[in-house]
């Protein structure tokens, strides 16, 4: 059952105040509040078990292992991985974009060869692969929007050449909520051969994930915005790339023999994980996940989307409002709009109007979202974005309205 109330008092910050005014909490893409199992479990951790993992013969050590290798098994079931020597645990997106771009480019890619990304990418999924082409005479193109906001898959095979390496695309845009085709494109890419990274910073938190059912050769995810800890996040790679990439690190915990002529490596997925790995965060990540699928993915997907079509059908009364991407009612076979909305109003900066919100309690994200590309095809600076968790309530949208009125009215 869905109990609204009752999933607010697992997030005892909801229940704070901001300026005397109750917190209304709506900036869920940055990243979210963290549930008091997830603190507890990883409190209890540091309390009664900590010791470093893979390394001591001791209890302790062994414990500390078993709850990290446990983990991993948690986040391999999530995604529907096939083997937990799928599951690298990494900082998070970014280190899992940089990984692949990384160890891919070097081992994969020759001068002139092409990776294909979208104009909707987030940073982290244009300048890791950028580093790599500054280095290596490489090209980074990218696959243009429409102007509702949708990639143009009639378009795709436009931009695939006998040079194209490798695509990377995020599954949902963190400024517009599209919910990108990613498997159409995924069987696209293999028909041509070309393996595919989803960036699923966005859409792990709000919808069940199969990696073999997406057949996606790489998946990268965020921890902490989907209930998690800081820090810590999971490239997923199918096992015969894993394999044949080489390591990103050096360092403990990654070798399997050093000596001054030869070092070899430790097998899947520890030749990725080198360093003493944040063992209290990957178990906070899975007690997180435990309490997603506790209330149930397709709850949260469901509570998510009404939110998001009730917030933009809302919103529409403010004179001179923009909402940028797809509509969640657009009529379109798959669902295309996640629990994203970005706006503007009039030529309002959106700085103002997110710095005014605040005042009323209400946080919401304003600026370029780490998407300049993106800002620059909309024609815009930033937008105002608020975006929703399993904990928004129907409440908290018409206060970001209300307050949205209260604000437009003082310019
Ligand atoms: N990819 C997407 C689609 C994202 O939205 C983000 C973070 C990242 C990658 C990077 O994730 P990280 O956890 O490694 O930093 N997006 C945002 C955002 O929209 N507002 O703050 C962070």
């Amino acid at each position: 059952m869905f109990d609204i109330q009752k999933i607010r008092e697992d997030f005892p910050i909801l229940q704070r105040e901001v300026y005397g005014r109750p917190l209304v909490y709506l900036d869920n893409a940055a990243t979210t509040q963290k549930p008091l199992c997830v603190l507890d479990a990883m409190r209890d951790e540091y309390l009664n078990v900590n010791a470093n993992v893979h390394r001591g013969v001791h209890y302790l050590s062994q414990q500390a292992t078993d709850l990290h290798e446990a983990a991993r098994e948690t986040v391999r079931a999530f995604i529907n991985a096939r083997k937990t020597e799928e599951i690298v645990f990494t900082r998070g997106t970014t280190e899992a974009i940089n990984l692949v771009a990384s160890s891919f480019c070097e081992s994969q890619m020759q001068p002139g060869d092409e990776i294909l990304v979208t104009e909707m990418e987030h940073h982290s999924n244009i300048v890791s692969w950028q580093l790599q082409a500054m280095k290596r005479g490489i090209v980074v193109k990218h696959l243009p929007i429409t102007d509702d906001g949708l990639l143009d898959l009639e378009n795709i095979t436009n931009y695939l050449t006998p040079n194209t390496k490798i695509i990377s695309i995020a599954h949902v845009s963190n400024v517009l909520g599209t919910i990108n085709p990613v498997a159409d494109i995924i069987r696209i890419a293999h028909e041509r051969g070309i393996p595919v990274l989803i960036d699923a910073a966005q859409s792990a938190p709000h919808m069940k994930i199969d990696v073999q059912a997406l057949d996606c050769d790489f998946l990268a995810l965020s921890g902490h915005k989907m209930y998690g800890p800081t820090g810590i996040g999971v490239l997923y790679g199918k096992e015969e790339w894993l394999e044949k990439l080489p390591p990103y690190q050096g360092g403990g915990e990654m070798i399997d023999k050093v000596t001054w002529e030869k070092t070899t490596f430790e097998r899947l997925p520890f030749k990725f994980e080198a360093g003493t790995p944040d063992y209290v965060a990957t178990h906070g990540l899975a007690t997180a996940i435990k309490y997603m699928e506790g209330i149930g993915l397709s709850n949260i997907e469901a509570h998510e989307k009404e939110l998001t079509s009730y917030c933009m059908e809302q919103l529409q009364d403010i004179e001179g409002l923009t909402i940028y991407g797809p509509s969640p009612n657009t009529h379109h076979p798959s669902p295309i709009k996640d629990a994203v909305v970005s706006f503007n109003v009039g030529d309002i900066h959106h700085l103002d109007i997110g710095t005014l919100l605040d005042r009323l309690g209400i946080a919401v994200r304003t600026g370029h979202h780490c998407a300049q590309p993106l800002m620059d095809r909309l024609g815009i600076s930033g937008t105002v974005r608020a975006s929703f968790a399993l904990y928004n309530t129907r409440e908290e949208v018409d206060a970001l309205v209300n307050g949205l009125r209260r604000v437009v009215q003082m310019f």
